[in-house]
């Protein structure tokens, strides 16, 4: 048997602590969701990465984090577009709680317009469920270009426009005409997948038909990337930008933080592909790839150690001395101004547990943010990502088609007769790949957490809390949804959709802001200072009982309730 303190033991008893946290979550299911859950919660091991049962419908009564397909075409990737006239069809909720509710900002020049504080909508009633939309679709694309004259306009079907049938692309088709600008529309009803996912790829397909390559006029600067995958929440697009501008890298197209339509219609004619967040936008990065010859690869701006790798590759992609030498006197003064941050809050951070439980991307990057200052990861999650974004892309050709992943179009695309142009020849590839360079990449986050580190996806409320009880970690990463049942249990809980109205978190600059916040808020003793209600006060407690005497439908006897008064002293926690 192997003494005590060995690391093989402390290993063992690593893995014991995760499935017990495991057990634990999965004890109050009916066994149909515990086996279902079961392929979705798992023990990490990075050497042999278990399967996950990803991107598979959420159990009914399980309280999910997910949004809908809608909100994944029109909120994430299309939405931030500043100057396109984004119309939802459909009843006035999802104009409402999609009006600028996600933290994509923009900044466009002065002569530019920018209609993203505007929230317009069909505004669909009975009669229109009932006799149609499309004629009240038609009227409202009419009475938009009448009052903003704009360059295009997008239209995105919700739930209903799905059920009763408006042909909401014939309608974009005639008024195209009609109107002599560009005018779209989006099958993106909130039930076409299992999450939001399905809208990226719905968004992604829409994009590469209707604007990628309308424009061909070249970008005349030396080095010239687009950074797909990039929201600009919180302004995260802008330390991006600014840290390639220094080093000489011009960044044509962030699809789609602070970005026009002018700018992706010219994205094609990048050298260059970079991808932040693979999830929601890998498809374009492939497409652009066949069509144009683009080469892409994976890239982080969170977190320092990510951003200066991620910078070096950008470098060694393009293969010039200058730009080499350019990017690592720009890293180097970075690191010089970011350096004492980092160590003030490695000092006071070092070893505390984090968990993150965030959409298809960010789950993963910040884990680097949290690593740079000496903090661990114990669990981690997305919301929607798919297979390949936790287990890497290698296992792409193994994940099935299900009924549900078949509702979105898969485009099939060819190289352009005139404008495919390989940007690196077929020996340069070969040549790169000798010597290690990896294009269409990534690992996944399983291959970089730890062994016996917890990998749950679609996480709800109820596992949520068994892990603040059992796994004990110092911060969790999440959404509003969550956000305050994890701080009413005394954790804080730092956002990373909105970022709490924070930010920017990326490239050097803003991974200073993020240790500053991660600092304070770990150190805070607001928690120490407040005792909830639920402490102090009475609560009523109840429970369903089954009585004997219950006869057909007469109403079933009750338990008393239970009034208990909890002494503050005794329960709160330390
Ligand atoms: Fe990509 Fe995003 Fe994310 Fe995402 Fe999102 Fe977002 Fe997100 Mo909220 S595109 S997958 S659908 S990085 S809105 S900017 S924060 S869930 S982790």
């Amino acid at each position: 048997m192997a003494p005590e303190n060995t690391p093989v033991k402390a290993e063992a008893n690593e893995a014991v602590a995760a499935k017990a946290i495991l057990d634990e979550m999965m004890k109050a299911y009916p066994a149909k969701t515990l086996r279902k859950r079961a392929k979705q919660a798992l023990v990490n091991d990075p050497d042999n990465i278990p399967q996950v049962a990803a991107n598979s419908r959420t159990i009914p009564g399980i309280i999910t984090q997910r949004g809908c397909t809608y909100a994944g075409c029109r909120g994430v990737v299309i939405g931030p577009i500043y100057d396109i006239l984004h119309i939802t069809h459909g009843p006035i909720g999802c104009g409402f709680y999609s009006w600028l509710s996600r933290r994509n900002l923009v900044r466009p020049d002065k002569e530019e317009t920018n209609y993203l504080q505007y929230s317009m909508s069909t505004d669909m009633m009975e009669e229109q469920i009932i006799f149609g939309g499309e004629k009240k679709l038609t009227q409202a694309i009419q009475e938009a270009y009448d009052i903003f004259k704009p360059k295009a306009i997008s239209i995105y079907s919700t739930c209903p426009v799905g059920l009763i049938g408006d042909d909401v692309h014939a309608v974009a088709r005639a008024m195209k005409e009609k109107l002599g600008i560009n005018v779209f529309a989006f099958s993106c009803e909130g039930y076409k997948g299992v999450s939001q996912s399905a809208g990226h790829h719905i968004a992604n397909n829409g994009v590469f038909k209707h604007m990628i390559g309308r424009d061909d006029t070249p970008d005349n600067a030396e080095f010239t990337i687009n950074v797909l995958g990039e929201y600009n929440i919180g302004g995260d697009a802008w330390e991006i930008d600014t840290l390639l501008q220094k080093c000489g890298i011009k960044v044509v197209a962030t699809l789609s933080g602070d970005v026009s339509y002018d700018q992706v219609c010219r994205a094609h004619t990048v050298q260059l592909n970079t991808v932040m967040c693979h999830r929601s936008i890998n498809y374009m990065a492939e497409m652009m790839e066949k069509k144009f010859g683009i080469p892409w690869f994976k890239v982080n701006f969170i977190g320092a150690e990510s951003t200066a790798k991620s910078l070096r590759k950008i470098a060694q992609y393009f293969d010039s001395k200058k730009l080499t030498d350019r990017v690592e006197e720009v890293i180097a003064q970075e690191m010089a101004v970011l350096r004492p941050v980092r160590d003030a809050a490695t000092a006071r951070c070092k070893g505390k547990k984090v968990a993150l439980f965030v959409g298809g991307s960010r789950a993963h990057h910040y884990q680097d943010l949290f690593s740079d200052i000496g903090m661990e990861t114990i669990a981690a999650g997305y919301e929607f990502a798919h297979r390949d974004d936790y287990e890497g892309r290698h296992v792409l050709p193994t994940i099935k088609i299900d009924a549900d992943s078949r509702n979105i179009e898969e485009i099939q695309v060819e190289a352009d007769p005139v404008r495919y142009q390989p940007r690196k020849t077929p020996e340069q590839l070969a040549a790169m790949e000798a010597g290690g360079f990896t294009f269409k990449d990534y690992n996944g986050m399983m291959a970089q957490m730890k062994k016996n580190t917890l990998v749950i996806d679609d996480i709800s409320h109820h596992e949520i809390e068994n892990l603040i009880q059992l796994g004990k970690p110092d911060i969790i990463c999440s959404g509003i949804k969550d956000k305050f049942v994890i701080e009413k249990m005394g954790i804080p809980c730092k956002q990373l959709h909105s970022y709490d109205y924070g930010g920017p978190y990326a490239a050097f600059t803003g991974a200073a802001n993020f240790y500053k916040e991660i600092d304070r808020m770990l150190h805070t003793k607001v928690w120490k200072f407040v005792v909830p209600p639920w402490m102090k006060e009475p609560q009523l407690q109840a429970s369903l009982v089954n009585h004997p005497k219950q006869k057909g439908n007469a109403a079933p006897a009750q338990e008393p309730l239970n009034r208990k008064l909890a002494t503050a002293d005794e329960q709160i926690p330390e």
